[in-house]
């Protein structure tokens, strides 16, 4: 319809997107037969059974569960090139211009799957995107919160390298929210500063967590975006100083209906930051596991909040405005 080609059309960034979930499951079972991977007998043994379990989470918890056996499946460098590239292509047939991505190095490495090996790969597709689709995209290594603090720095170390070489562009913090609030991070977000003075720093908060959460990645991360951060509407102070600041939500309508954080999109706070100034932007968050790419989280909103185009092009345009991209890139899209 209309509505949707307008969507489409609107010049579209995101901000909250982990590869690894993207893997669809008509990708997922092929790479598990094509690097010898055994399946859990528990987990779902066709496309369909599993789409239809992947409709049922219950919780982030339950979702991460199927997520990191998911990831099992991801073994060579082609596999992460597959895997992004498909992305790319999927996200740029709905308008996306511009991707900020996700990745969860200690997903891989502790199957023995070198951090080269995924990166490699996965900034090959980044290429491609570039030159074939005109999508331009940064790298943000996440930290895997609910791992020893230990392990998160080793991970600093190993990556240390690519950092300083402007490879990987940010850092984030995912996985279970609680029981793992920001202040355990403290230590790897002051490496990570060390690295390159304009390493760009993010992480999840205000998902599960309440709005502490937020507040602590603010002042002891040193974050210049959150991501989720939906919980931030039920502080006013909070929502006063993310509007003072200019920090960007990265917030993931279709995510949070999946993973039962609201029922419905409407009830999401969206007018309530247009009207205090809270810049957010829309996302897919793991667009193979919440049954959506990015226009289709657009679409979702505009089916609940019924916004004119003018401002629709705001959104867009907080979205391009919050992008960790050069300004050039952003002047071309604005
Ligand atoms: C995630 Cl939705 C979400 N939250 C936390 N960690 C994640 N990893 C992948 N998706
Ligand atoms: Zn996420």
């Amino acid at each position: 319809d209309t509505m949707r080609a307008f969507l489409r059309d609107l010049p579209k960034c995101e901000h909250h997107l982990h590869l690894e979930g993207t893997l669809e499951p008509d990708l997922l079972f092929p790479l598990a037969k094509r690097n010898g991977i055994e399946l859990p007998a528990h987990f779902p043994q066709t496309v369909e059974a599993l789409e239809d379990r992947y409709s049922r989470f219950k919780d982030l918890q339950d979702f991460l569960d199927f997520y990191y056996i998911g990831t099992n499946v991801l073994l060579k460098e082609e596999d992460f090139f597959d895997l992004a590239w498909a992305y790319f292509q999927r996200a740029h047939s709905q308008g996306l211009r511009h991707a900020e991505v996700f990745f969860d190095p200690q997903s891989h490495t502790t199957r023995g799957v070198s951090l080269e090996t995924v990166t490699s790969g996965f900034r090959s597709a980044c290429a491609r995107a570039e030159e074939e689709l005109h999508v331009t995209s940064k790298l943000i290594m996440c930290l895997l919160r609910h791992t020893p603090v230990e392990e998160c720095m080793a991970t600093l170390t190993d990556a240390q390298r690519m950092f300083e070489a402007g490879e990987l562009h940010g850092l984030g913090l995912d996985s279970a929210e609680k029981p793992f609030p920001p202040e355990l991070f403290v230590e790897c977000y002051e490496r990570a500063r060390s690295f390159h003075p304009e390493l760009r720093l993010t992480a999840h908060a205000g998902e599960e967590g309440g709005a502490d959460y937020i507040h602590n990645a603010l002042d002891l991360l040193q974050v210049s975006r959150v991501d989720h951060g939906v919980n931030a509407a039920h502080d006013a102070e909070l929502m006063e100083r993310l509007a003072r600041d200019q920090t960007m939500l990265t917030v993931c309508p279709l995510s949070n209906v999946r993973l039962q954080v609201v029922q419905d999109v409407g009830e999401l706070p969206l007018q309530k930051f247009l009207d205090a100034g809270v810049p957010f932007s829309l996302n897919s968050d793991d667009p193979a596991y919440f049954g959506g790419y990015i226009l289709d989280n657009y679409v979702a909103v505009h089916q609940r909040f019924g916004w004119d185009a003018a401002t629709w092009a705001r959104v867009a345009r907080q979205a391009i405005n919050g992008s960790w991209c050069e300004e050039k890139r952003k002047n071309d899209l604005l």
